[in-house]
């Protein structure tokens, strides 16, 4: 029986941008469940983890932007995914901004040996407080993964690393820092810019992935930021970068992953309704979902 579970993660502590955390409420007004409810024996909303509308604070011997806020609340996910898993049921997350895939990642990794990571973005979001650009924690998850960052962030769950940097697969990458190039170049992460996108196709950009991560996983988690798209596409996103992966592209990259069989557990962050145009990234992410889980055309 194929059960899924979403949850939402209403957090816009990791960036300063208000009104990510309604991404959720615009997912599911996009008709998430009326768009997967024929793809799975059961689909049930768990509805959101908990944030409230804390008091924005920074720490100062950090400088991490609400750096104990997120410790707290990606643990309380943590825990959710955790059950869901343990339950049989498949996780979708729905953000949020992406510092919630500290917490996705550790209710998930610690149900596998070696699990694999795709991570759709415009960013490598692999910056530590030493690298960051802005404090802003959005962009480190990636690395606090690796078990790179702030004590308080690296051991949710308990354990570390959740990730290796082997099982690292990066999607859509066209706005790197230098401290992220130099980690990418120092780990082996294998990154698929917009260059190898462009010349490559998608099509084989993503045979490569899913081959790539089939020999070394067992198990893949997606981390699909919308911010991957072009902005034409999807406008509704706290930090568009230009000349980004296609509507259509994005949709044969989720027809060959559904094809694959592979994905284990999946989020998808950064919409923010505020900036968006009549839903339209909230639309866009729905429409992935149905991909993703096998939806056909024919
Ligand atoms: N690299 C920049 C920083 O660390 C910008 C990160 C932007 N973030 C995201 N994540 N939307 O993908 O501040
Ligand atoms: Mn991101
Ligand atoms: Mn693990
Ligand atoms: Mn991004």
């Amino acid at each position: 029986m194929r059960k899924l579970a979403i949850i939402g993660m209403p957090m816009d502590l990791g960036q300063t941008r208000r009104g990510v955390d309604m991404g959720p409420s615009a997912i599911r007004y996009a008709g998430i469940n009326e768009r997967l409810n024929t793809l799975f024996d059961e689909v049930r909303d768990l509805g959101d983890i908990e944030v409230g509308r804390p008091e924005v604070s920074i720490d100062k011997e950090s400088n991490l932007r609400n750096l104990e806020l997120i410790a707290e609340k990606t643990t309380s996910l943590a825990k959710k995914i955790d059950e869901v898993v343990q339950s049989g049921s498949f996780p979708l997350v729905l953000g949020g901004d992406h510092s919630i895939a500290i917490g996705t990642l550790a209710g998930v990794s610690k149900h596998y040996e070696n699990l694999g990571v795709i991570w759709y973005d415009a960013h490598g979001d692999l910056n530590t407080a030493e690298t960051s650009p802005s404090g802003n924690i959005h962009g480190m998850p990636l690395a606090v993964s690796l078990g790179l960052g702030h004590p308080l962030l690296i051991n949710i769950g308990g354990y570390l690393p959740k990730v290796k940097p082997e099982n690292i697969v990066i999607i859509g990458a066209r706005s790197l820092d230098e401290g992220e190039r130099e980690l990418i170049k120092e780990k082996g992460i294998r990154v698929y810019t917009m260059h190898e996108i462009d010349r490559l196709g998608m099509t084989r950009v993503m045979e490569e992935s899913i081959e790539y991560l089939k020999e070394r996983t067992d198990g893949v988690h997606l981390s699909l930021d919308l911010d991957a798209l072009d902005p034409t596409d999807a406008p509704g996103v706290g930090t568009p970068v230009n000349g980004g992966i296609s509507y259509r592209e994005s949709h044969l990259a989720m027809e060959m992953l559904a094809e694959a069989n592979m994905i284990t557990s999946a989020e998808f962050v950064e919409v923010n309704p505020i900036l968006d145009e009549r839903n339209k990234t909230a639309i866009v992410a729905v429409a992935l979902m149905g991909s993703l889980f096998g939806e056909k055309l024919l």
